[in-house]
């Protein structure tokens, strides 16, 4: 084995052992095991979405964290484009982040009352928004009816990788038939449990709490985050690159799609390289901050370096409060991993 898998499989193995898992994750995987099977007896294409920023607790009953910007567009848009190809998804999302079908209707400035009216003491939706209800709704009663769509959730970096980690081992017997498909946008610093304070950090000197003046809540170690004077020090430590085990070990067989998010443009394709090259997966798709709704770019070993992008003349908000960039997941559904060739 080389001395890089060792090293991964240590660094997955310390930290899945110093951080606990999340409260749910017995349930999830319930859910998980379930779903996978039933699809996978009905010969089914299964693909896990991942969607919404992770947080970074600064103390363990949280107050303050840190965030990954994610509204969750591209995950939820991507899932509803991969249910319209006949897959199931399992949409492990941030809580409260956007949502497929419902996404159309949340989170805009319109309230979803907005699309109501009162027709004869009856709630009805208003004709303006007919058609498009119609649309949507139809779409999310087949998904619905045919049970192809489950929804996890997580709000931590860590509630993330632990559901990450079950799920892409029970997808694992799967083979070539899963796919993985990461828009979230992942933390890569966190605060181990064992340099968490326990209660929120003070600011005032007055109310410094324990030794150091943080409140470690019963740990020895520095806190990572504390007050030193009047000034406010976090100190991270790295996430484990966990795309490597993913690769590797979880889900050898699968077709692993990652996402890379930058806002420096010189930095973008270099980067998407850099994790193409390091993890040797599928596809890496890469976006700017700035214009991630109207372009990405598919970076693969095989195709190199090639854009998709929304002409101009189609860059207006749609009814859902998102532009109608596909996103890639329209055109990434009707492949596989033993299909990877086509990029
Ligand atoms: O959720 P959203 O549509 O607002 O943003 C999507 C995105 C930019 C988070 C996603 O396309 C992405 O790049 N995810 C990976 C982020 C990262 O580099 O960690």
């Amino acid at each position: 084995m080389a001395d890089s898998d060792n090293s991964a499989q240590q660094a997955e193995s310390y930290y899945f052992t110093h951080e606990p898992p999340p409260k749910d994750l017995k349930t999830n995987t319930t859910l998980a095991r379930e779903f996978i099977g039933r699809h996978a007896d009905e010969g089914r294409r299964l693909v896990l979405v991942t969607s919404g920023g992770t947080t970074v607790p600064l103390e363990t009953q949280t107050v303050r964290y840190i965030d990954n910007f994610s509204a969750g567009t591209r995950g939820a848009t991507s899932a509803e484009y991969f249910l319209q190809n006949g897959y199931a998804v399992i949409f492990l999302h941030r809580q409260f982040s956007l949502l497929p079908y419902s996404r159309h209707y949340s989170h805009n400035t319109r309230s979803f009352l907005d699309y109501m009216k009162e027709e004869n003491g009856q709630v009805v939706v208003d004709e303006q928004h007919q058609d498009e209800m119609l649309r949507v709704l139809r779409q999310y009663t087949e998904v619905k009816r045919e049970n192809r769509l489950l929804i996890l959730s997580y709000v931590t970096i860590t509630e993330y990788l632990w559901n990450l980690r079950e799920v892409a081992q029970l997808m694992r017997p799967l083979g070539p038939k899963a796919m993985f498909y990461l828009a979230a946008a992942v933390s890569d610093f966190f605060v181990p449990q064992d340099r968490m304070v326990e209660h929120k950090i003070q600011s005032n000197e007055e109310f410094l709490q324990g030794p150091d003046g943080a409140g470690a809540g019963g740990n020895t170690k520095v806190p990572a985050a504390r007050t030193e004077g009047r000034s406010l020090v976090i100190d991270l430590e790295p996430v484990p690159k966990f795309l490597k085990q993913l690769v590797d070990g979880w889900a050898p067989q699968a077709m692993i799609v990652s996402f890379k998010l930058e806002t420096d443009p010189s930095m973008l394709v270099r980067k998407a390289q850099y994790s193409l090259n390091k993890y040797s997966h599928h596809l890496v798709i890469g976006n700017l901050l700035l214009t991630r709704k109207w372009e990405v770019v598919f970076v693969s070993a095989l195709e190199g370096e090639k854009w998709i992008r929304v002409p101009r003349s189609r860059r207006t908000k749609s009814f859902s409060g998102m532009p109608s960039l596909v996103g890639s997941a329209d055109y990434l559904a009707n492949k596989d991993a033993s299909e990877a060739d086509d990029f």
